[in-house]
């Protein structure tokens, strides 16, 4: 497996943060997180945070700007060098754009974008079943029917544009953890 420079895509739900901790894991690689950066700095009430509660609470994205910046700064970390599973991040095109001077800056690229599929009734109980247990502000229905009407919006388009470049590789989602984790590493491995 020589993937180690990693990005993941799917809808909210479709299991790209469990997935992204279980593959920094075996990998021994950095799990980037916007949306835990995001989530933090809302817990810390850090100037990022104050502007970005509102905005993640309604559903919505928050601004390409800061989360840019954030994501950025993460990468530039040395631990990052080695490789890193991008959780969350790019979800819009400008964000995408980005991703590509951070890295082209630092002599480097993505070497894949591993999308999950998974059908949208599925990841609204998926969420609904995450809100009874960790009361997450972003997961109740209406909510999570915006996030998706986001996602569809403004980051199903980069399904195209990585596959354009040759480095998307999709992933069922659909399944147990286990069952997913397992066609994410053969994935990775290639046919
Ligand atoms: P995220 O934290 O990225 O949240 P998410 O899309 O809901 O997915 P997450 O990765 O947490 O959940 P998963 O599918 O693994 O973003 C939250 C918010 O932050 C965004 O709405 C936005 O406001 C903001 N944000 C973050 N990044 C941003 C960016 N780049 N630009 C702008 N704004 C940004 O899992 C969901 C649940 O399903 C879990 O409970 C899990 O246990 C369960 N699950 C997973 N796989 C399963 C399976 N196979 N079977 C059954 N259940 C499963």
């Amino acid at each position: 497996m020589t993937h180690t420079r990693i990005m993941l895509l799917g809808a909210p739900g479709a299991g790209k943060g469990t997935q992204a901790a279980l593959l920094a894991d075996k990998l021994g690689i950095p799990h980037i997180s916007t949306g835990d950066m995001l989530r933090a700095a809302v817990v810390a009430e850090t100037p990022v945070g104050l502007e970005a509660k509102a905005v993640m609470e309604a559903g919505k994205l928050v601004s390409d700007e800061i989360v840019i910046a954030i994501a950025g700064e993460r990468l530039a970390e040395e631990d990052a060098g080695k490789g890193f599973i991008l959780d969350g991040f790019p979800r819009t095109l400008a964000q995408a754009e980005a991703l590509e001077g951070v890295l082209a800056r630092i002599g480097s690229g993505l070497d894949c974008c591993l999308a999950f599929t998974v059908d949208s009734e599925e990841v609204v109980q998926r969420l609904l079943k995450r809100a009874e247990i960790e009361g997450r502000a972003d997961d109740n229905e209406e909510t999570i029917r915006e996030r998706m009407r986001v996602y569809d919006d403004m980051t199903a388009p980069l399904l195209a544009h990585y596959e354009k470049r040759g480095l998307l590789v999709e992933v069922p989602g659909r399944g147990t953890i286990e069952e997913v984790s397992e066609a994410t590493i053969g994935a990775l491995a290639g046919p």
